[in-house]
């Protein structure tokens, strides 16, 4: 219960961090985007993490606030980066959303509002969720998904593999990328690509984006390349960083 009024303050207090972890694109190693991720600096316990805090903001509601607060400060800096920077592409950034997130009517609001105040390129704000998530309430999910990609955000399959992976969900949600969990990279790292490879082939067939997550080492940058992912993210290539650092390593700082 502590807990929960601490982090009730924390966002006032400044507590609550964005970080932005790099995507990198494997054929030529350019950022391409971040993933945000939020950390909570606790003035006693110093950084949690969000295993510990989610939960929580989950339980508390909190997680309304957090929500929007990760929104608006990964669609403001994402809007400075592409006013500043003219590449083609433009960068894009993924944010994270949870179950009681989906399941309100507001998120919809808010995500309406975030992109008509900062001005972000239409998809290259991007929703992040498990297939967890949508297998909770695959009905109200599909219209909820098919609404926000109408608004013009666009919408990332995260830990894709280690759920239920209907594939049919893939055709009937608007996602535009799939985000490939962890495992299938360490699994490949030990010779067994055998799975890695077909997610790959059939989000190609499908026409999705393809982002390999975990990517730890430069030989798992190569490998990824060549099975055909598009993107990789991981401590390879950096990991989640302060909005300073994340400016400069995309030639925004002032
Ligand atoms: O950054 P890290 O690996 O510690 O994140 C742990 C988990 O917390 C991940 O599953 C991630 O999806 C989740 N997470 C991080 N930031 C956010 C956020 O802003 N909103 C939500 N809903 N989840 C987040
Ligand atoms: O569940 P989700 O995929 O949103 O969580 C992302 C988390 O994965 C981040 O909190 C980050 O700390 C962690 N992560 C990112 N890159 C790597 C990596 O290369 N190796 C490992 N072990 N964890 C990573
Ligand atoms: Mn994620
Ligand atoms: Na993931």
């Amino acid at each position: 219960l502590t807990m929960e009024s601490d982090l009730r303050r924390a966002l006032e207090r400044n507590e609550i961090k964005v970080l932005f972890q790099p995507i990198v694109r494997l054929e030529d190693r350019t950022v391409a985007g971040f993933e945000t991720v939020l950390r909570w600096d606790h003035p006693r316990l110093g950084r949690v993490t969000p295993q510990v805090f989610l939960p929580i903001a989950e339980e508390s509601g909190l997680i309304v606030n957090l929500g929007v607060f990760a929104l608006e400060r990964t669609a403001a800096e994402l809007a400075a980066w592409q006013q500043a920077l003219v590449v083609e592409p433009p960068i894009f950034a993924t944010v994270n959303l949870s179950s009681r997130q989906l399941l309100r009517h507001d998120l919809l609001h808010d995500v309406k509002t975030v992109l008509a105040r900062t001005g972000v390129v239409p998809g290259s704000l991007k929703l992040e969720l498990t297939e967890g998530l949508v297998m909770e309430n695959p009905e109200y999910a599909a219209q909820m998904l098919a609404r926000i990609h109408e608004l013009g955000a666009g919408l990332c399959l995260d830990d894709f593999g280690t759920g239920y992976s209907a594939l049919t969900y893939l055709q009937r949600f608007p996602f535009d990328t799939i985000k490939i969990d962890q495992s299938f990279v360490r699994q490949m790292a030990s010779g067994r690509s055998g799975i890695l490879r077909s997610i790959v082939r059939m989000a190609q067939e499908l026409g999705l984006e393809i982002v390999a997550e975990g990517a730890e080492s430069e030989a798992d940058a190569l490998a990824l390349a060549e099975i055909g992912c598009d993107y990789a993210q991981g401590f390879a290539f950096g990991e989640p960083m302060s909005v300073l650092q994340a400016r400069q390593l995309v030639g925004a700082a002032p």
